[in-house]
């Protein structure tokens, strides 16, 4: 099926870099003539703050951007309150997107605070989403009239697709296809739709290579922008070069890691875990409670200049809680913060708590 070649001509060379806001010195620009303010008050700016650390969050900016234009602004949890602080004040912001980034009681407050100072100034706002949210957030954000497209039983993208179907093309639906493979929401209504469409074996490789594209290079911002134009672009993953020699040498990584959670890793009744040194904690936990025999893993890496720990949890089938709410309220009731899913999450707890946070969590899950 050829379905992307009258793109091809738009397609920019990879060294486009979207603009990475400048602080925002610019505005106290001191010579401009009295009359100025009707010319900045056009706002035309489209933005997308989407998640930057999975297939979900990246495939989301790529449809916002093929439906809408404008920049996508990458960013993970801890940074999401940082960017939005950034756009709000953007004289020139018309439209704002923000997709695949769930709120935790730490942060629900400022984001509506944030969000009815962009009403105010007239910003048409979409919040896309399915982590689980607080109702009283959905209830405070339709009342400034900001869009909330939530369901918790489908993935980011496949609410994007499914909301501006309209405004993309066919490709986008293999798109969405991945992320809902990636986000383990393969299976749910639309999400099995999409899959149907494409062979299997393709879509899984293909959605399997581009998270390790997108894991491998969560330090590299510009990379992560690239393969944002590329999907948007209706590349598959593997006509993006060296996706799959990426691939395999996270592949390489992997074997190691599992290796090392052998050796490493330590239980209590209800629950795996183990301190990561030299890899992410959110690439370990998964061999953490598999390797464990338990139904739920906990894999933690110390952020040295921070004083804390990013913590990975992640539950099996057969674990019955919801692992998101009790991260959220336990790393909340610690000094930190955390929240997600019911069968994965992640938090950031003070390097003294870590400790209590794994003892407490084990009580918690019985
Ligand atoms: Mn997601």
């Amino acid at each position: 099926m050829v379905l992307s070649k009258t793109k091809t001509l738009t397609k920019k060379p990879a060294t486009k870099k979207v603009a990475i806001k400048k602080p925002a010195t610019k505005k106290v620009a001191i010579k401009k003539p009295a009359t100025k303010k009707v010319t900045t008050s056009q706002r035309t700016k489209v933005i997308c703050i989407s998640h930057k650390e999975d297939c979900d969050g990246i495939s989301s900016a790529a449809l916002v951007r093929q439906a809408f234009g404008g920049d996508s602004i990458l960013v993970d949890y801890p940074g999401q309150m940082e960017a939005l602080n950034q756009v709000v004040s953007d004289e020139k912001l018309k439209s704002l997107f923000i997709c695949d980034l769930g709120l935790s009681k730490k942060t629900q407050d400022e984001f509506i605070d944030i969000m009815s100072r962009l009403r105010k100034n007239k910003v048409s706002v979409t919040y896309i989403d399915h982590h689980d949210i607080d109702p009283t957030v959905v209830t405070s954000l339709e009342k400034l009239k900001v869009k909330v497209i939530h369901d918790i039983n489908e993935c980011t993208t496949v609410q994007v697709y499914n909301a501006y179907k309209s405004k993309l093309n066919d490709h986008a639906s293999f798109v969405a296809t991945c992320a809902a493979i990636t986000d383990y929401m393969e299976d749910r209504p639309l999400g099995s739709k999409l899959l149907q469409i494409y062979d299997r074996q393709f879509a899984l490789i293909s959605a399997t290579v581009m998270t390790y594209n997108i894991v491998g290079h969560q330090r590299e911002p510009d990379y992560l922008q690239y393969l944002v134009e590329e999907l948007a672009d209706s590349k598959f993953p593997h006509d993006i070069p060296n996706t799959f020699e990426f691939a395999q040498i996270q592949v390489e990584k992997l074997s190691q890691i599992i290796a090392k959670v052998k050796v490493g890793m330590k239980t209590m009744s209800n629950l795996g875990h183990m301190e990561i040194l030299d890899s992410g904690a959110s690439g370990a936990v998964n061999f953490v409670m598999g390797l464990s025999g338990k139904d739920v893993g906990v894999a933690y890496k110390e952020r040295i200049d921070h004083g804390i720990y990013a913590v990975s949890v992640r539950g099996s089938k057969n674990c019955k809680v919801h692992l998101g709410r009790i991260v959220n309220l336990l790393a909340t009731s610690l000094g930190g913060s955390g929240g997600g899913h019911d069968k994965a999450c992640g938090a950031v707890v003070p390097k003294q708590k870590i400790k209590k946070f794994i003892t407490e969590l084990n009580k918690q899950i019985k």
